[in-house]
């Protein structure tokens, strides 16, 4: 039997074969096809992508287009970072325009040095750059239920990967004075809910910022320009967009987002909360739900892992529904807190397969199973699944989510 994980160069070798086969051209025929030699558009001063591109961002239809969740395409990204034109959106009240030269960001409360700074005062301070994921505690919401979601940008595209940049909130909480018994700083959005979340005082001062650029340029307005809080590894809720205010108290607001919402009730009836980290989690992109498999033979299996708490350190696939495991293979480098892309050479035979990946971080965390999940969590809960995501690849080669 030809093994499902194909690791010879000929056998690896066939996917392209396979792929070109039949379409040998003579140079001429080949040349032909290419642009007529007509002049090509104008330089442009800001870019677009191809028209023939045609990836986008999901939203549910809503009768209240302002405030909701879009997802972003997965299935069609490729390599390790998101474009910040189809980053996820999430807004509790919509997109405010802010312009830049008249924001401020205030420092207060237990501070001794209360500040007010413009953006071009935040602009003169060091900077940092970071690349990292955001993910919503809300993604995969649809996987707690039986019925889960079709593909993987509704299940898993709450989640986007951006180089990000701006000024370390450290440098500027010395520069504010924090009193003794200071232990909570109150974040507050610019944008009409004002929406706010209390940060502990310990992860402000210990890898916060504030950030002003997302991939290489100014933030974009979704995702909270002018400015807007940066806390690796934690839920994209607590990542305080158009931020305005940093107020220093001795205790938690307890704000909307943090109690009836991005809470997570259990099984017993109480609730976490303060929740903030997000765990390893990783899913398969190719093939995935909504996808079609061509035909028999060999394919680039790929995917993503990420985790709040640090590096990938391994990613496992199974295609016989979770009986046996083989490593795949991780691109370099494996930043912390980024999406990790992973690839494994896969022999599709024609015969019905069910796919997943499974996640290990540099602590040793395992992704779990939904189940295990479940078992502990019960299935109460909107925020913080995590659990893998199980792909049915027909014999037809058809593409669908796994029912629970
Ligand atoms: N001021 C403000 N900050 C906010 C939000 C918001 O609606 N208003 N949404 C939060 C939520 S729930 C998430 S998941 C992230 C989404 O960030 P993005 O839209 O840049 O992906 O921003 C968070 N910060
Ligand atoms: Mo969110």
């Amino acid at each position: 039997m030809k093994p499902s994980f194909p690791t010879s160069r000929r056998d690896i070798l066939r996917m392209g074969a396979a792929a070109m086969g039949g379409t040998l051209l003579s140079e001429q025929e080949a040349l032909a096809l290419d642009t007529p030699g007509t002049l090509g558009a104008p330089l442009g001063p800001y870019g677009d992508r191809s028209p023939f591109e045609k990836a986008v961002r999901w939203r549910r239809e809503s009768k209240t287009p302002e405030t909701g969740s879009s997802f972003t395409p997965l299935q069609d990204s490729v390599g390790t970072l998101t474009p910040s034109s189809l980053h996820y959106e999430r807004h509790h009240s919509g997109i405010p325009t802010i312009d830049p030269a008249r924001h401020r960001l205030v420092i207060h409360g237990m501070v001794d040095r209360p500040l007010s700074l413009s953006m071009a005062d935040i602009r003169r301070l060091p900077s940092v750059t970071r690349t990292m994921v955001l993910e919503c505690g809300g993604n995969s919401a649809s996987e707690w239920a039986a019925t889960t979601a079709p593909d993987v940008q509704r299940s898993f595209g709450l989640a986007s990967c951006s180089e990000w940049t701006g000024v370390s909130l450290p440098l500027l909480l010395a520069e504010a004075r924090v009193r003794p018994g200071a232990s909570w700083v109150i974040a507050e959005g610019a944008d009409a809910c004002r929406m706010e979340r209390s940060i502990p005082l310990a992860k402000a001062l210990d890898d916060a910022f504030l950030a002003y650029g997302q991939n290489g340029e100014a933030l974009r307005p979704a995702q909270g320009y002018p400015l807007r809080l940066r806390l690796p590894g934690w839920e994209g809720n607590a990542n305080v967009k158009w931020l305005h205010s940093l107020k220093l108290t001795d205790q938690p607001y307890m704000a909307r987002d943090e109690t009836s919402k991005y809470s997570d009730l259990m099984p017993d009836g109480k609730a976490r909360i303060f929740s903030y980290r997000m765990e390893a989690k990783s899913v398969i992109t190719f093939p995935s739900g909504g996808q079609t498999v061509p035909g028999p033979g060999v394919y680039e299996l790929t995917g993503l892992a990420w985790s709040g708490l640090g590096r990938i350190e391994r990613v496992e696939i199974t295609t016989d529904g979770g009986k046996t495991w083989t490593n795949a293979k991780l691109q370099e480098p494996r930043l912390p807190i980024a999406f990790t892309r992973f690839r494994l050479p896969w022999r599709f035979d024609g015969r019905e397969a069910v796919i997943a990946s499974r996640a290990t971080d540099e602590t040793g965390y395992l992704q779990p199973s939904r189940e295990a999940l479940v078992a502990v969590r019960g299935t109460n809960s909107v925020y913080h699944f995590n659990g893998m995501k199980f792909w049915r690849v027909r014999a037809d080669g058809a593409v669908s989510n796994v029912e629970v």
